[in-house]
């Protein structure tokens, strides 16, 4: 018999019930397991029966009393909330726990929730354990917030059930405070309770996995910066559950400005919540973020205090967050009033930031008569749910809400037209900007759907609607299914076709400025097919979408104004700084050094080549095997972006029969570990194209540098993911840390390994090296390496990275396994191609 089938036979399944724990009975005396007499055998099969009948029993009362008791086993329940007393002064003392006024008033909020468990319901008295006030705040002159949690232990059976107790209690509280005007609760007490909002915690924040749980008290009045442990030097740590409670004066709001937010891609792992409360209150989280966030990421409160959470499990650290703080009046932004000029802009409070809850704006719009105010959206994101009950924008009594961009035209029927605002106590969005004017109906343009509705559905109707009507000239609507003798705009409208290409987004769509064979003479015909108008190229902007109306003048900027060794920010600046790029500061004034700066991150747990080590699995998500049909791994390489890889131009030369010019001859492995075994996410794809350098060198290794085009995109995630291209002024100064990786030979002369290596190396300047290397260094070649020798590159390493961490946690591609003299010999570093003086032609011919 196979072992394992009979191991499996009799082992116990712990898995059915994995709170069962099984007790053995003592083995029965040796002497009773003899055979019995044959004359007894009749009595001891019924005897036999009985017992078994009974330990059967026995085991599924056991079974029924285990499941019953683990039901009403108490568990552990914590909720958080929120107290408002009226007619309380709030004592400056109030933001320091330790102080005597602290505990003072907390001890009295805390007997009042007490006696509010005991007598207002019943039920929630008998599983009450204790309370605790964690911060005071004071939204108004006279009253003061408590903010604290409760603990109770609910048996599980009970927990829905509570959890109901707990919200009723808020609404036991409103339904007498309203009667009564202030909250009474059975002993009449000292304090004078408003409100009381109290809910069970995010289940992420009570996790008994969590180690860590700090608290940091900070008043935002003078501005300042915080953010995560160790950032950005090191990950932040596993486990832990941090808040950051931060306050403004009275009258102010906190504001809170990210500048950095790279966090694992799992919100149910690691997460920042933030909230418009000093409690973390599901009923007031204003957004939870993940994974890595985008630009513009500011939240400002309704009130004078905001509290930013941070949640991590034991996996997967990443760089963590940084983020400034400051405070602003409550007046500052306008929100609402009269607009009476015939033009303008108004967006949603603090916008482009997210907008603070529990916010309404009206705007009453008032352009002079006869003319009609007509409004455009140029930005809309505001709430998501389904019938705009929440965030909205009301236009014309017409609720609007969702994300929406480069909106029509929507207009009022007279000169005066009301715009509403509105969000609710939770999740934020970051708003709207708009602009409106005022119009006379013959402005083409105001055939918007909201002002005028024409269904024309045959030729008959449209000519003589054509006929009578004085206004139509280039456009009409129509919800007929055709436009005749006119261009259709995607979004219904009929357009002269002499407006087809001219620059001018005349559909209010875009739709007839794109698939043009060719531009109007006043426009500029982008590579996507689309015309701008001539005016808009090289205004600093992305007008065609693909940026094409703003290559070339990059490259004027470049030639005439900035140096090598300086960066050179997308709109011309140069800067003084060295490696500015994605190292969390803004230093362009564009922000151009901190765009494109996914790349190079990696989601492993912290911790050939010769004298390496093997990597762990996703340490180097853009390492690549390629490997030749037939031969299998035969060089390194790099993975750019979700279709490039670059590589060694000296592994896609001819060489005797090997056809290694010729893309169908290779294959890519991505999101390998281990060579010999392929696993769920790793993927093998065919190469479409190998762009080698034109300028090769094979004597001396000149250009060793190409590209490879994947037959299509790759899905990016932790294991496979591009490296960070340094910029050309990018430096690695002689003795930085460089790290080199590959399945190659681990000797001279050996064979390929089959777990990733990596090895940790120095970078070495060139004159050094080239006196190491016989004057064979030249200005496109970096040098790396251990000159005691024993840690190298090798056979099968070639065309893979050198890789170099930034302080910011981005991995750098430095360099390009390329040459050397033999391998790990003393006094013999490795040679790579300098990937800063490659980095136009990278560019150039992959777009990356
Ligand atoms: C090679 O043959 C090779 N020691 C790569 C790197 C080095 C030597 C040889 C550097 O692919």
């Amino acid at each position: 018999m196979d072992p394992l089938e009979e191991r499996q036979k009799f082992s116990p399944r712990h898995d059915l019930d994995p709170d069962a724990t099984f007790q053995f009975l003592p083995a029965p005396d040796a002497k009773k397991l003899e055979k019995p007499p044959v004359r007894h055998k009749k009595l001891w099969i019924g005897l036999g029966l009985v017992m078994a009948a009974l330990a059967l029993s026995l085991m599924t009362g056991l079974l029924v009393w285990r499941f019953h008791l683990n039901r009403n086993m108490p568990l552990p329940r914590v909720y958080v909330g929120s107290m408002t007393i009226d007619h309380q002064s709030f004592l400056p003392d109030y933001e320091d726990p330790s102080s005597g006024a602290f505990v003072k008033m907390a001890s009295l909020v805390s007997q009042q929730l007490k006696v509010m468990y005991h007598t207002n319901l019943g039920k929630l008295g008998k599983y009450f354990r204790r309370s605790s006030v964690e911060a005071f705040s004071n939204d108004s002159d006279d009253s003061v917030t408590a903010y604290y949690r409760s603990e109770f232990d609910v048996p599980h059976a009970e927990q829905a059930s509570v959890d109901a107790a707990v919200s009723s209690l808020e609404t036991a509280a409103e339904s007498q405070r309203t009667r009564r005007g202030r909250l009474l609760l059975k002993p009449n007490h000292a304090l004078n309770v408003n409100s009381v909002v109290t809910r069970a915690i995010d289940p992420r924040m009570a996790s008994s996995s969590l180690l860590v749980k700090e608290s940091f008290n900070v008043h935002v009045r003078e501005g300042g910066v915080i953010h995560s442990p160790g950032f950005p030097d090191s990950p932040y740590p596993p486990n832990i559950y941090l808040q950051w409670r931060l306050r403004a004066d009275a009258s102010h709001r906190v504001r809170l400005d990210f500048q950095k937010l790279i966090l694992e891609d799992n919100c149910q792992k690691d997460f920042i919540k933030i909230y418009d409360s000093l409690a973390p209150l599901e009923q007031t989280a204003m957004a939870e973020y993940c994974g890595v966030a985008p630009q513009t990421l500011s939240f400002v409160s309704s009130g004078n205090v905001m509290l930013l959470t941070l949640v991590t499990d034991d996996k997967k650290n990443f760089p963590g967050f940084k983020a400034n703080f400051s405070q602003v009046s409550q007046g500052l932004s306008e929100c609402g009033g009269t607009l009476s000029g015939d033009t303008g802009v108004f967006s949603s409070p603090f916008f482009p930031s997210s907008y603070p809850p529990r916010t309404l704006c009206v705007w009453n719009i008032q352009v002079s008569k006869p003319k009609l105010v007509r409004v455009k959206f140029i930005k809309f994101y505001v709430g998501n749910d389904s019938d705009c009950s929440r965030d909205y924008v009301e236009l014309n009594g017409r609720r609007l809400c969702g994300a929406q961009m480069g909106s029509q035209w929507v207009s009022s029927r007279s000169n005066l037209m009301t715009v509403k605002f509105n969000s609710d106590a939770s999740y934020v969005d970051q708003g709207f900007l708009a602009t409106y004017e005022a119009f006379t109906p013959s402005d083409r343009k105001a055939f918007s759907p909201p002002f005028i509705q024409f269904v024309l559905s045959s030729r008959e109707t449209l000519l003589d609607f054509s006929k009578t009507s004085q206004i139509l000239c280039d456009v009409v609507f129509s919800f007929g299914p055709v436009c005749l003798e006119m261009f259709r705009c995607t979004n219904g409208l009929c357009l002269a076709t002499r407006l087809r290409c001219n620059g001018v987004d005349d559909c209010g769509d875009s739709s007839d400025e794109e698939d043009c064979k060719t531009c109007d003479s006043k426009a500029f015909h982008c590579r996507n097919g689309h015309c701008v108008m001539q005016t808009k190229v090289c205004n600093g902007k992305d007008d065609c979408g693909d940026g094409s109306d703003e290559l070339k003048c990059r490259k004027l900027v470049a030639e005439t104004s900035c140096p090598d060794f300086r960066f050179r920010c997308q709109n011309g600046q140069c800067l003084e700084k060295v490696n500015p790029e994605c190292d969390v500061e803004d230093d362009c004034e564009d922000g151009s050094d901190e765009e494109s700066c996914q790349c190079g991150l990696r989601q492993y747990r912290s911790s050939r080549i010769v004298g390496g080590q093997a990597s762990q699995q996703d340490e180097w998500p853009w390492q690549v095997s390629l490997q030749l049909m037939g031969q299998g791994h035969a060089c390194g390489g790099s993975i750019l972006s979700s279709r490039w890889v670059l590589t060694a131009a000296h592994c896609v030369q001819d060489k005797g029969s090997a056809r290694r010019s010729q893309a169908d001859q290779w294959e890519a492995l991505l999101g390998q570990h281990e060579l010999s075994r392929t696993n769920e996410w790793s993927l093998t794809k065919k190469i479409t194209r190998i762009v080698a350098h034109r300028d090769y060198d094979e004597r001396t290794f000149e250009n060793d540098v190409a590209l490879m085009e994947l037959d299509s995109d790759v899905p990016l995630n932790q294991h496979i993911w591009p490296i960070c291209l340094p910029s050309p002024a990018h430096s690695f100064p002689a003795g930085q840390e460089a790290w080199i990786t590959g399945w190659g030979a681990t000797r001279e002369g050996g064979t390929t390994k089959m777990v990733l290596q990596k090895a940790k190396i120095h970078i070495i300047n060139n004159s050094m090296c080239n006196n190491a290397m016989n004057n064979g260094v030249t200005d496109g070649m970096l040098c790396a390496g251990v000159l005691e020798g024993g840690v190298d590159a090798c056979q099968g390493d070639s065309g893979g990275p050198l890789a170099v961490v930034s302080p910011s946690g981005h991995v750098f591609l430095a360099g390009v396994v390329s040459w050397g003299d033999g391998c790990a010999l003393k006094n013999k570093p490795g040679i790579y191609t300098r990937v800063t003086r490659y980095r136009g032609w990278i560019k150039e011919h992959s777009g990356v």
